[in-house]
C-alpha cells in the first residue's frame, strides 16, 4: 500500500483526530470541563465520529476491516483517557471536600460542651474535701437495707411512733417489712461501729428514698450526709464547734450557725441545726445529737468507755442554697441549660 492510499490517508486522519482529542482531555481543567468535552467527542461531527461515516468511501471489504479496527483501537483509547481523567478529578475533588469538611476535634476540649458533674456530685465532692480536711475519713453502706439497721439498732424498736415520720418504701424481699431502701444515712453508723473500732471520724454521703411528694424542698429520692464521730471524752461542745468550722468551710467565713433543741430517737440531745447566711437569713440543713447510748450499744462500743455525736444533712438542699436555685426538682429535669450554668 502506497503512503497515499485512501487507507493511509484515513489511519493518519484518525491519527490526527486521536491525538487532538488526547490532547484536549489532558488540558481539562475539571470534571465538569471534561464531561462537556465526552459529549462534544460523541458528537456526529466530531472527528473520529465523522470518520466513522467516511469509511463507506473504502472500496474493499479489507480496508474497511483494516481501517474500522485502527478507528475502535483508537476510540478504546480515548474512551479509557476520558475515564481515567475522570477518576483523577473525582479522587482530586473528594480529597478536597474532605479537606473543607475537617472538623478539628481539639476544639471540643477547649469549649464548655466538655460535660462536667452534676451539681448534687459537686456538692457532694465538696462536703467530702471539707470534711476529709478536718481529718474525717469516707464511709459506704447499702441502699436496700434491713429494719434492723434502719430503724431498730438506731433506738427505734417495731412500735417506736417516729418511724412513722419517715415515708418508708419497702421492697418484697424476706419477712412483710424486713427489706427496705433506706430512709437516711444513720444505718451506715451502725454498720461502721461494727467494723471500725474507735476512735471513729467518718462521713458517709449517699442516696436516700422517702415516699415524699416532689415539691420545691422535697424529692423521693436525695442525698444526705452523716456524719460520726466516736471517741473517749467526745462533748456536745465539739460537736458545735464542728458544725460551726464546717459551715465556714463550705460556705465561707461570712456564714455561722446555730443549734436549735429537736427530737431524735438515735441522739440524746438531740438538735436541728441551721446556718444563717451573710444577709441574715437563716435555713435549716438538717439533724445532729450526742449518740443515744443504746445505739453505741447496737453498734457494739461500750457507751461507758466512748461517747460521741452524729449529724445528718441533705446535700441536694444545701446545693440548692448554695447555688440560690428555686427549686430542688430542676436538678433533677435533666434540663442541660440549666445544669450546665454550675
Ligand atoms: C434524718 O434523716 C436524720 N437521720 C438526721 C440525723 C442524723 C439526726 C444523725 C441526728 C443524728 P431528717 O429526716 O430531718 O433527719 O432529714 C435530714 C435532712 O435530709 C433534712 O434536713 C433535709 O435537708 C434532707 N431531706 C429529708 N427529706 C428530704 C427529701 N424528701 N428531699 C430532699 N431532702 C430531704
Amino acid at each position: 500500500m502506497s503512503e497515499n492510499s485512501p487507507v493511509d490517508a484515513m489511519r493518519r486522519a484518525i491519527d490526527t483526530a486521536r491525538e487532538g482529542a488526547l490532547a484536549k482531555i489532558m488540558a481539562a481543567q475539571d470534571s465538569a470541563s471534561l464531561r462537556d468535552l465526552g459529549i462534544e467527542l460523541s458528537r456526529k461531527t466530531s472527528g473520529l465520529v465523522a470518520l466513522k461515516g467516511e469509511m463507506g468511501k473504502l472500496s474493499s471489504t479489507a480496508d474497511k476491516r483494516a481501517v474500522g479496527q485502527y478507528l475502535n483501537n483508537a476510540t478504546t483509547e480515548i474512551a479509557a483517557a476520558l475515564a481515567a481523567r475522570t477518576t483523577e478529578f473525582a479522587d482530586q475533588e473528594l480529597l478536597r471536600r474532605v479537606e473543607n469538611e475537617r472538623i478539628d476535634l481539639s476544639e471540643l476540649l477547649t469549649t464548655r460542651r466538655r460535660g462536667h458533674s452534676h451539681i448534687v456530685t459537686q456538692a457532694t465532692q465538696r462536703l467530702e474535701d471539707v470534711f476529709v480536711g478536718l481529718g474525717f475519713q469516707v464511709a459506704e453502706g447499702p441502699e436496700v437495707e434491713t429494719d434492723f439497721y434502719n430503724f431498730e439498732a438506731l433506738n427505734m424498736p417495731r412500735s417506736h411512733p417516729s418511724r412513722s415520720e419517715f415515708d418508708t418504701m419497702f421492697l418484697e424481699f424476706g419477712e412483710p417489712g424486713s427489706t427496705l431502701l433506706r430512709t437516711h444515712m444513720s444505718p451506715v453508723q451502725i454498720r461502721v461501729m461494727k467494723t471500725w473500732k474507735p476512735p471513729i471520724y467518718a462521713i458517709m454521703p449517699g442516696r436516700a428514698f422517702r415516699r415524699d411528694t416532689p415539691d420545691a424542698t422535697h424529692m423521693p429520692v436525695f442525698h444526705q450526709i452523716e456524719g460520726l464521730v466516736v471517741d473517749r471524752g467526745i462533748t456536745f461542745a465539739h460537736l458545735a464547734g464542728t458544725i460551726e468550722a464546717f459551715t465556714k468551710a463550705f460556705f465561707d467565713s461570712e456564714f455561722t450557725s446555730r443549734l436549735r433543741p429537736s427530737y431524735f430517737p438515735f441522739t440524746e440531745p438531740s438538735a436541728e441545726f441551721d446556718i444563717r447566711t451573710p444577709d441574715g437569713d437563716w435555713i435549716e440543713l438538717g439533724g445532729c445529737g450526742m449518740v443515744h447510748p443504746n445505739v453505741l450499744i447496737s453498734g457494739g462500743i461500750d457507751p461507758e468507755e466512748f461517747s460521741g455525736f452524729a449529724f445528718g444533712f441533705g446535700i441536694d438542699r444545701m446545693a440548692k442554697e448554695r447555688h440560690k436555685v428555686d427549686d430542688i426538682r430542676e436538678m433533677y429535669t435533666n434540663d442541660l441549660r440549666f445544669l450546665r450554668q454550675f
